[in-house]
């Protein structure tokens, strides 16, 4: 039976849920497909905050976190701040299949990757260097903010900027900061729930942050008896509250996706009201749901057996 296959992530990227889909048709495998769904976005830069060329730590340097969470065998692979190697998802996959580990970091993960075949390269381009000192600019003319560290999740402009500009501190400040992980789950024509999450992370952030996006439990989660989550937002926050744990948790005690990505989101909110983030979640039978807080709305991109095409969903946030 074939009736619950799932693709489901965080955002309007669509063009990651349709090659994800594409790869549940022709491979039904949960893990692949959402290797190849997370590799998408990573080779795209879905908004310039996934992947190479993007949200430059304070050094400038790109670093990327991926995580792949399988719920059939309770087993994760995840990388933290890998340096220097574009495919976060796959190299987090080789954790998962090649190793007893569940997340490596740092250098120590680029060692990983290059001796399991994937090449090193720079991931710096034309755009992370000017963003980079863009930022540096605005750093140069505000009083430190900690509300900046968020939001409100509009493309990158590609262009460079015109620094006469009165509302240039404004505009940096509002554009040039967001963030948008893709977080993913997927369930195969086997039942078997897979989720996980390619970042790279937050701009200017200290090098060495990491987020919530490669934490299990936190970034993603899965277990086949129940179903799975992901997660999206300002990870320093989130990773304090183990949001796609504690969703999948209320699932198994019997509440629908959205209400209990809505116990999730409340949870963190709780002790953070400015928090900005959104969590999706998912039973094992493909029913789907999403809350979400600090903007307006949140969109998320879906396609399973029912719909045609893949669907831009969206919740309006609590
Ligand atoms: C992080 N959670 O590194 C990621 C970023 C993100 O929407 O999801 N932004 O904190």
């Amino acid at each position: 039976c074939y009736c619950n296959r799932l693709v489901i992530n965080t955002w309007g990227f669509t063009g990651a849920t349709e090659e994800a889909w594409n790869a549940l048709v022709k491979t039904s495998d949960a893990i692949d497909t959402l290797e190849a769904g997370c590799s998408y976005c990573e080779s795209h830069q879905c908004d310039f905050t996934v992947g190479y060329g993007g949200s430059p730590d304070e050094s400038g340097e790109t670093t990327l976190d991926a995580l792949i969470f399988d719920g059939k065998t309770m087993n994760a692979g995840a990388v933290a701040a890998l340096r220097r190697i574009k495919n976060a998802a796959s190299v987090a996959k080789h954790v998962l299949q090649h190793t007893k580990h569940t997340l490596l970091a740092g250098d120590q993960a680029t060692a990983f990757a290059v001796a399991m075949g994937f090449t090193e390269e720079s991931l710096s381009t034309d755009a992370s260097r000017g963003l980079k000192l863009r930022i540096s600019y605005y750093f140069q003319n505000v009083e430190p903010d900690p509300t900046i560290s968020c939001g409100p999740y509009t493309p990158l402009p590609q262009n460079s900027i015109d620094y006469t500009q009165d509302n240039e501190i404004e505009r940096i400040k509002n554009v040039e900061f967001n963030h948008d992980t893709i977080g993913m789950i997927v369930i195969d024509s086997d039942g078997n729930v897979t989720a996980g999450t390619s970042t790279n992370g937050l701009k200017h952030k200290i090098p060495g942050r990491v987020g919530d996006s490669p934490a299990p439990g936190a970034g993603a989660y899965a277990d086949n008896a129940v179903g799975a989550a992901c997660a999206t937002g300002d990870g320093d926050v989130m990773m304090r509250f183990l949001p796609s744990f504690l969703a999948v948790e209320k699932m198994r005690d019997g509440l629908s996706p959205s209400a209990a990505a809505e116990v999730a989101i409340t949870r963190i909110i709780e002790s953070y009201p400015q928090f900005s983030g959104a969590v999706v979640a998912v039973t094992a039978s493909g029913e789907f749901g999403a809350a979400c807080n600090g903007m307006d709305e949140f969109p998320y991109s879906v396609r399973n057996d029912e719909l045609n095409e893949v669907t831009v969903f969206t919740v309006k946030c609590i």
